[in-house]
C-alpha cells in the first residue's frame, strides 16, 4: 500500500484526490473556510482561477466539464459563497453537466450556534445536486471526492456538492489547539464537561486520519441501451423513407467520443438537426446537417430519432412528430426519453454510443431512396438562407445584426468556440453562425439562464487554450458578468466578447410592448460597455456602423492572438428577424 506523507491536513487530502482525477483547474472565490484546499491544490500544480462572483466559478466548472468530458471543479466559501452559486448549480443540473462544487462550512462543533456564515446549507443545495456530501471526519474527505467525481459523471450527469467544514481542513495540531482554547481553563463542572465534550469531538474528527493511502480515480462506464433496442431502431431506420435525427447536448457528454459520433452519423446518412452542445458536431457545413424549418421536417419524417433530446419546450413538447412516425428516443434518462411523448423505441443509455452502435448494425444506406427527402430539406434550408441574405442586406443607421453575424462568420477562426448569452441577438446568432466542430457552441441549456457568458468563456478558454473564445452577448446579458473582464485580464485570458447593443432587453420588450403596450423595465441605455472593459485593463472597441464591423472583428481577433481580452460594443439597428418567436 502506498502512503503519501504530504497529506498534512484535510486540504491536502481534497487536493490529492482532485489531482488523482486529473483535475487541471479549480475555479474559486476565496474565503477562510476553503483556504487550505486552494493552497494545497496550487502546491500540487493545479491552476487556481479566482473570479469576482462565485456564480462565475460554477458556470466555468460547467463549461470545463462540457468541453473536457470530465467534471469541472469549483470551490467556494461557506454561507453567501454557496448561496451565490445556486443559479449556476441549477443550470448545470438542468443541462446535465457534471461538476463538483466544494463548499466551506462553519466548524463542526459550532454549526447551528451562530458561527460566522453558518447556515443550514443542505436544504439550499440538495435539490440542485445529485448528491450532497456532509463530511464529518478528515479521513472521509479524499474518498468523498472520488465518489463525487464518479456520481457526477455516471448515469444522467450533473453537479455534486461536498460540504467541507473548516476544522476538517487545517492540520490536526492547529485544530486541537483551537478546540483546547475554546474549552477554556475553567474548573467548574460545566467547564470540564465542555472540555470533555470538545476533546471527544476532536477525537472523532481525526479518527483514522493516520491512514495516508492516496485516493485513486475510478473509471466511469457510460450506461448502454439494450442491444434489442439497437436492432429495433436499425430495422425501423432501414424501412423509413424520410428518417430524421435530432441530436442534443446529452449525446456528446462523452467529449472524447464526439468525432466517432460524427463519423457514425455520416455513415448512417440520415439528415440531422443539432442542438445545444451537439451543434457543430458535423463541422461547419455538412450535407446532412439542416439548420432551418425543423418543425416541418419533424412533421414530415416517418422515423425520428431523438438522441439526448427530451420533448420539452425546445421541441414544442414533441407535438410536431407525426403520430404514425416511428419515434425512437435514446436518452440516459428514462424520464426524459418519455417526456410528453411516449416513444415507440426507448433506448435508455448513452445516446452517442447508441448512434455508434446503430451505425455498426444498420444496413448500408440506400442513398437513392433518401435522395428526394434530403433534397427537399436542403432546398428549404437554402431558401431560408436566401431570405436571411435579403434581410442581412438591409442597411440602416447602425449595425444590422444579421449582416454582423455574416461578418463574424467570416472572421472567426476554424478553432473558434462560441458562447451564447442573451436574447434576440443570440437567437439570431444561432441561425447565422456555423459552429466549427464538435463542442464549439456553449449555451445555457434548458434553464435559459442569462448571465452564463463570462463563466462559460472562462471555463472554455482555460480548458481549451488552443481555441479562440467568442462570447456573443446581449447588452442586457453582458451586465451580469462584465466584472469578470477583471478576471480575464488578471489571468491573461484572451476572451473576445461581442455585445449586441440594442439598448434594451429586446426579446422581452418585443412581446411585452405588443401585448401590454408598455415597455416598462425593458429599456437600457447605449452604455459604453467597451469603456467598462477597458477600465478593467481589457481592450474596448466600439462599432457604430456596418462599415466598421468587419475591421473591428479582425482587430479584436488580432488582439486576442496577442493574449488580450477584448470587448466589442456593437450598436445595433432594430430588425424584424425575431418577430413572432416566443418560448414558454
Ligand atoms: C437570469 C434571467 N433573467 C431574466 C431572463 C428573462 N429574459 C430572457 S431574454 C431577456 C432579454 C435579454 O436581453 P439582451 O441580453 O439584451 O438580449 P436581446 O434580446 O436584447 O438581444 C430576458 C430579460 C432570463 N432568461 N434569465
Ligand atoms: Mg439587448
Amino acid at each position: 500500500m502506498t502512503t503519501n506523507p504530504s497529506l498534512r491536513h484535510g486540504g491536502d487530502r481534497v487536493a490529492q484526490a482532485l489531482q488523482a482525477h486529473g483535475v487541471p483547474c479549480i475555479y474559486t472565490l476565496c474565503g477562510g473556510h476553503i483556504s487550505p484546499i486552494l493552497a494545497a491544490a496550487k502546491g500540487l500544480g493545479m491552476r487556481i482561477v479566482d473570479v469576482r462572483d462565485e456564480v462565475t466559478a460554477v458556470f466555468a466548472a460547467d463549461a470545463a466539464a462540457r468541453l473536457s468530458g470530465r467534471p469541472g471543479v469549483a470551490a467556494v466559501t461557506a454561507g453567501p459563497g454557496i448561496t451565490n452559486t445556486i443559479t449556476a448549480l441549477k443550470n448545470a443540473q438542468l443541462a446535465q453537466s457534471p461538476l463538483l462544487l466544494l463548499g466551506g462550512a462553519a466548524p463542526t462543533a459550532l454549526q447551528g450556534r451562530g458561527a460566522l456564515q453558518d447556515i443550514d446549507q443542505r436544504p439550499l443545495v440538495e435539490p440542485h445536486v445529485k448528491r450532497f456530501f456532509k463530511i464529518r471526519r478528515v479521513r472521509d474527505l479524499g474518498p468523498a471526492v472520488a465518489e463525487a467525481m464518479e456520481i457526477a459523471q455516471s448515469g444522467v450527469p450533473g453537479p455534486v456538492f461536498i460540504e467541507c467544514p473548516v476544522d476538517l481542513l487545517y492540520d490536526e495540531a492547529s485544530i486541537r489547539g483551537w478546540y483546547a482554547d475554546a474549552g477554556g481553563k475553567g474548573t467548574t463542572l460545566p467547564d470540564r464537561a465542555l472540555r470533555w465534550y470538545l476533546n471527544r469531538h476532536v477525537q472523532k474528527m481525526f479518527e483514522g486520519s493516520g491512514d495516508l493511502t492516496p485516493v485513486r480515480s475510478r473509471t466511469v462506464v457510460a450506461p448502454q441501451a439494450d442491444g434489442s433496442k439497437v436492432s429495433a431502431a436499425a430495422t425501423a431506420l432501414a424501412k423509413a423513407e424520410r428518417p430524421l435525427f435530432v441530436i442534443g447536448s446529452q449525446a456528446v457528454v462523452q467529449a472524447a467520443q464526439a468525432q466517432a459520433l460524427a463519423e457514425a452519423v455520416t455513415k448512417l446518412g440520415v439528415p440531422v438537426y443539432l442542438s445545444g452542445m451537439a451543434r457543430g458536431l458535423l463541422g461547419r457545413d455538412h450535407p446532412l446537417q439542416m439548420r432551418h424549418s425543423r418543425r416541418n421536417a419533424l412533421r414530415e419524417s416517418d422515423c425520428v430519432l431523438l438522441a439526448g433530446v427530451p420533448c420539452d419546450f425546445r421541441l414544442d413538447y414533441g407535438k410536431h412528430v407525426r403520430r404514425n412516425a416511428t419515434l425512437i428516443a435514446a436518452n440516459r434518462s428514462a424520464k426524459d426519453a418519455r417526456l410528453n411523448r411516449r416513444p415507440d423505441i426507448a433506448a435508455i443509455g448513452d445516446a452517442g454510443d447508441f448512434i455508434q452502435a446503430l451505425s455498426r448494425q444498420a444496413p448500408a444506406i440506400d442513398a437513392g431512396k433518401r435522395q428526394a427527402w434530403l433534397a427537399t430539406l436542403a432546398q428549404r434550408d437554402a431558401a431560408r438562407e436566401a431570405e436571411i441574405d435579403t434581410q442581412a442586406a438591409a442597411r440602416g443607421e447602425h449595425v444590422n445584426p444579421l449582416a454582423f453575424f455574416r461578418a463574424l462568420e467570416q472572421v472567426a477562426g476554424d478553432h473558434a468556440v462560441f458562447v451564447a448569452d442573451g436574447g434576440d441577438f443570440v437567437a439570431t446568432a444561432s441561425y447565422v453562425l456555423h459552429p466549427r466542430g464538435p463542442l464549439t457552441w456553449l449555451d445555457p441549456g434548458a434553464f435559459g439562464t442569462l448571465g452564463v457568458g463570462a463563466g462559460f468563456a472562462l471555463g472554455a478558454t482555460t480548458t481549451r487554450p488552443d481555441r479562440e473564445v467568442w462570447i456573443v452577448f446581449g447588452d442586457g446579458a453582458c451586465g451580469y458578468g462584465l466584472v469578470e473582464f477583471d478576471t480575464f485580464v488578471r489571468h491573461g485570458l484572451p476572451v473576445i466578447a461581442v455585445v449586441g447593443n440594442d439598448a434594451g432587453w429586446t426579446q422581452i420588450a418585443r412581446e411585452q410592448v405588443k401585448m401590454l403596450h408598455d415597455d416598462v423595465a425593458t429599456v437600457l441605455a447605449r452604455t459604453d460597455y467597451h469603456a467598462v472593459a477597458a477600465g478593467f485593463g481589457a481592450e474596448g472597441i466600439v462599432v457604430k456602423t456596418m462599415a466598421e464591423a468587419q475591421p473591428a472583428l479582425q482587430r479584436a481577433r488580432e488582439l486576442a492572438r496577442q493574449g488580450k481580452a477584448v470587448l466589442v460594443n456593437v450598436w445595433l439597428d432594430k430588425t424584424e428577424f425575431r418577430e413572432g418567436s416566443l418560448s414558454m
